[in-house]
């Protein structure tokens, strides 16, 4: 199929709520070999910003948002297991976690996927991940960075608790840290003191190469 056609069926699934449609369009990629992350960012990603845009101004309400997500998740879960895990060009270990109180985590997954992509060993804690979760896995695998995703307002407080954490248990500069999600900004992350602050996942890898010096 018409890579063009392949993009606008994958932003059209999520738009229609419909998980099935979204995974038949990922195995329809994989067998087409479209490259799963023009897939993501040229499909999927316009179909929840849309969805997203929809639902703030009121056209759209919770139960189609969760379905949305839902076929969002299911999209992305099969890229993310597709993706190969470039073992061999390990450019850094990143702990990811979107903090504690928050479930949205379907940034953070697109951010996994790249991170993959592009020769990242990724521990992915998954949502809802308390402050002393992300460092102790951190200590755990020796990792070179802690990311974490907020995306309400409240939860972003769970970054400055990373921040305080670290500091606390002389961790700081141990570990480099970056922040993402939509309520996000490069002023809070110096506010904090996080190392650094991604607006997409694009400019997280950008970010994360500058941390580890690979860039
Ligand atoms: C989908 C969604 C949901 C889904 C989440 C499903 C899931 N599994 O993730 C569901 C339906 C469950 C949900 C629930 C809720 N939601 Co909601 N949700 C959204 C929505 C529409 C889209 C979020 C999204 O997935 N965007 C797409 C991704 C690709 O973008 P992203 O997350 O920003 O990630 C990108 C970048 O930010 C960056 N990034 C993100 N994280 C990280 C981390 C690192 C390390 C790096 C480098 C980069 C990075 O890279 C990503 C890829 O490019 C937003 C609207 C919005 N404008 O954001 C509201 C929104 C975030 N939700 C909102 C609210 C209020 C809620 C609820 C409280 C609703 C309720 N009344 O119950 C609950 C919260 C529950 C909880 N405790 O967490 C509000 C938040 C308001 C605020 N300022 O605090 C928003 C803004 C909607 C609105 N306009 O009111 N939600």
């Amino acid at each position: 199929m018409d890579k063009e056609k392949i993009f606008d069926a994958a932003q059209k699934s999520i738009l229609e709520y419909d998980a099935n449609r979204a995974k038949e369009v990922v195995q329809q990629a994989l067998t087409d070999r479209i490259d799963l992350i023009e897939l993501m960012n040229k499909g999927f990603i316009p179909g929840i910003t849309k969805v997203g845009e929809l639902f703030g101004e009121g056209s759209l309400f919770l139960p189609e948002l969760i379905q949305a997500a839902d076929a969002m998740k299911a999209a992305t879960v099969i890229i993310n297991e597709a993706v190969p895990d470039k073992a061999a060009v390990k450019s850094g270990k990143i702990v990811i976690g979107t903090v504690e109180g928050d479930i949205h985590d379907i940034g953070k997954t697109i951010v996994v996927s790249l991170m993959k992509a592009n020769g990242f060993e990724v521990y992915d804690l998954g949502r809802d991940v308390p402050t002393e979760k992300f460092i102790q896995k951190a200590e755990e695998v020796g990792a070179d960075i802690i990311g974490t995703s907020a995306l309400l307002t409240t939860t972003m407080e769970g970054q400055k608790k990373l921040e305080l954490a670290l500091k606390k248990s002389g961790l700081k500069g141990k570990y480099r840290t970056i922040v993402g999600g939509a309520p996000v900004t490069q002023r809070w992350a110096d506010r904090i003191g996080a190392d650094a602050y991604a607006e997409n996942a694009i400019d997280g890898i950008k970010k994360a190469k500058l941390l580890i010096g690979i860039l």
